[in-house]
C-alpha cells in the first residue's frame, strides 16, 4: 500500500480547547519547543514543502493546526512551547491548550515529540512526556537538526537522551532525524505506520 502522507491536506486550525475537529480516524500529534523543527518535520514527512508552515521566528505557530490524510488519519501540529520572549500569561495558555488535547483527544494513538539534538530535555519536554505517561501514550522522540553535528557527537547525544528517559512511565522511542536532510525518514515512516495501523 502506498504511503499515505502525501495526500495531507490542511483541514483547520484550533486555538482554544474546544471545537476540535470531527476524528476521521486515527491521529498523530506533533510537540516540541518553539523553532526545534515541528512544521518542518511534519513537512518532511509529508514530501510538501509548506503544507504546514515554518518560520524563522520562533513562537510563530500558536494554534492547533489539524491535517487530514486521504485514509482519514488526522496529522496535528501543535503549538511550540518554552520560547523566553513569549509573555508568562501565554506560555501557560499554550500549556493548557497542549495538555487539554494531549489528555482528551481520543483518537489520539501517539506523539512525535520534537527536540534540537544540541539541547538537552528542557523541563517543559519532562511536561509533555508526563502528560503522555497518564494516559500511556506511546512517544517518538525525534533529535532534530541531526544534520548540525557530526556522526560521533550525534551518537553520543542520542545515548545521553536514551539514557536520561531509561526510566520514563511511557513506551519512548529515540531517533536522530534531519527535516532539513530528510536523514532518518524511513525510520519515521515505518513507525508512524505502525500507530495508524494499531
Ligand atoms: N539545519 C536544520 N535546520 C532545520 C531543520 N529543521 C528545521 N530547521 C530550521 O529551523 C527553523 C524552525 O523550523 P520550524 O519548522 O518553523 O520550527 P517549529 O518547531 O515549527 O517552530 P514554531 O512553530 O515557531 O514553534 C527554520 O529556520 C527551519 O528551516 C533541520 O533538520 N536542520
Ligand atoms: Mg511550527
Amino acid at each position: 500500500m502506498p504511503q499515505p502522507y502525501a495526500s495531507a491536506q490542511f483541514l483547520t486550525s484550533v486555538a482554544k480547547p474546544t471545537g476540535y475537529p470531527h476524528s476521521t480516524g486515527p491521529e498523530i500529534a506533533f510537540a516540541g519547543r518553539s523553532n526545534v523543527g515541528k512544521s518542518s518535520t511534519l513537512n518532511c514527512i509529508c514530501r510538501r514543502k509548506s503544507l504546514a508552515r515554518t518560520s524563522k521566528t520562533p513562537g510563530r505557530t500558536q494554534l492547533l493546526n489539524f491535517f487530514h490524510l486521504s485514509t482519514g488519519a488526522m496529522l496535528v501540529d501543535l503549538p511550540g512551547y518554552g520560547f523566553a520572549k513569549v509573555p508568562v500569561a501565554q506560555r501557560h495558555q499554550w500549556g493548557r491548550l497542549i495538555e487539554h488535547y494531549l489528555t482528551t483527544r481520543e483518537n489520539l494513538r501517539g506523539l512525535v515529540q520534537v527536540t534540537d539534538i544540541r539541547r538537552p530535555l528542557s523541563d517543559y519536554d519532562w511536561r509533555l512526556i508526563e502528560w503522555c505517561s497518564h494516559r500511556q501514550l506511546p512517544l517518538l522522540l525525534l533529535l532534530n537538526k541531526a544534520d548540525k553535528l557530526k556522526y560521533g557527537a550525534a551518537q553520543n547525544a542520542i545515548l545521553s537522551v536514551r539514557k536520561s528517559l531509561a526510566d520514563a512511565p511511557t513506551p519512548i522511542t529515540v531517533l536522530p532525524f534531519s527535516a532539513a536532510k530528510a536523514t532518518g525518514l524511513e525510520a519515521v515512516h515505518a513507525f508512524l505506520d505502525q500507530w495508524l495501523e494499531a
